[in-house]
């Protein structure tokens, strides 16, 4: 079994797994000029072999347990027709939703649109470099998706001030989100992915009376539909306000936490395999306080299932070198 899932399924707890989010990213140089030859995003994450050779990048330099498919949560309005641009140095920008058009999709179109994905998804998993570890494929979950859809940016300076307000529509994507996720979610399973993360990256953003409604019964619903699959699910409710009562409700067979969360919080109150926590800043610092800030983690889940990773993406102005004694580190704890 891989240590992933020795983890996930058979709760072992005397391994610590890693691997890191946005390990397959801008802070490897090799990334950076495959990069600066495909200016066009979208394109690059439609490109099967380029995606396939990012997402094996970082797994020729360092002993990750697992590969996390190059490709990003935004290719799901894409293959919704909804139209989205990366802008350097602004991140994305999404065309106006057409909640007519989009209603009327149909499953052959949209994985038509982004069938490379699923091919790159293919390839991966059928390199030797993944053999014993997991490939992990993604999603984002309905409430982020939703905010990219709504908002036509990131959040980062909050949300328009009418984001609510259209709450018909709000429902309409939703159920559209749910139908065309679980495709997504299928189809990466049937070309080789054996764990799926579902990325809620702007959770923190909704006030506890809202969590039912946008977080807990959709990402409840992916959740229930990977796991019949046969595959484990690991959500990451980036900074939602209470870990426990997510892990209770929507019951996901692991759970991501990012840095800003106590760990010896989530360690009192969660029984299920936890992963990740580290703050990205500390791999910008020396290799002494690297190493004293990963046993930290180390030590307070010995006891308990856990897959060490970071508590959000891998900064782009990382050090290599520090992402190599990092796993070094907790692969000899
Ligand atoms: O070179 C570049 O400019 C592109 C940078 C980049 C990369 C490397 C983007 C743009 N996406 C990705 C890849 C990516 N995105 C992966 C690949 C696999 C890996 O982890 O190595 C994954 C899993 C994602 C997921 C993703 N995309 C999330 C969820 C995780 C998170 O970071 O919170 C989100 C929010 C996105 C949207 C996105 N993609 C890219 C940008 C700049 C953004 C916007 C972020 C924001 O709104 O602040």
């Amino acid at each position: 079994m891989t240590p992933l899932h020795e983890v996930i399924i058979n709760k072992k707890t005397k391994i610590n797994p890693i691997w890191i989010m946005r390990q397959a990213g801008r802070y490897l140089p090799e990334f950076r000029e495959i990069r600066r030859l495909n200016p066009n995003f979208i394109n690059l994450c439609l490109n099967e072999s380029l995606s396939a050779e990012i997402t094996l990048q970082p797994l020729k330099r360092f002993d990750f347990d697992a590969a996390i498919i190059f490709s990003d949560i935004l290719m799901l309005p894409y293959g919704l027709n909804q139209k989205v641009e990366f802008k350097k140095n602004f991140g994305p920008i999404l065309e106006n939703l057409n909640i007519k058009n989009m209603s009327k999709l149909d499953e052959i179109d949209f994985v038509k649109k982004i069938y490379p994905v699923y091919k790159a998804i293919k390839k991966v998993s059928d390199n030797s470099l993944v053999k014993n570890k997991n490939t992990i494929g993604f999603v984002g979950a309905p409430w982020t998706l939703l905010v990219y859809m709504i908002n036509l940016q990131s959040p980062k300076r909050n949300l328009k001030k009418d984001f609510f307000d259209d709450k018909f529509l709000i429902n309409r994507i939703l159920l559209i989100l749910e139908k065309f996720l679980k495709i997504h979610i299928k189809n990466q399973i049937e070309n080789g992915a054996n764990i799926i993360q579902i990325f809620d990256s702007w959770a923190g953003l909704l006030d506890e009376k809202d969590l039912p409604n946008y977080i807990y019964t959709p990402t409840l619903n992916l959740v229930d539909f990977t796991k019949k699959l046969g595959v484990p699910v690991i959500c990451f409710p980036r900074e939602i306000k209470n870990y426990k009562e997510f892990c209770e409700i929507v019951k996901p067979d692991a759970i991501g936490i990012d840095y800003n969360i106590d760990p010896k919080k989530i360690i009192n109150g969660i029984q299920i395999p936890v992963q990740g926590g580290l703050n990205p800043k500390i791999l910008l610092t020396d290799k002494e306080t690297i190493k004293k800030e990963a046993i930290k983690y180390l030590d307070l889940f010995k006891d308990h299932p856990y897959i060490f990773n970071l508590g959000h993406g891998v900064l782009p102005e990382t050090n290599p070198e520090m992402v190599d004694y990092l796993v070094k580190t907790v692969k000899s704890y």
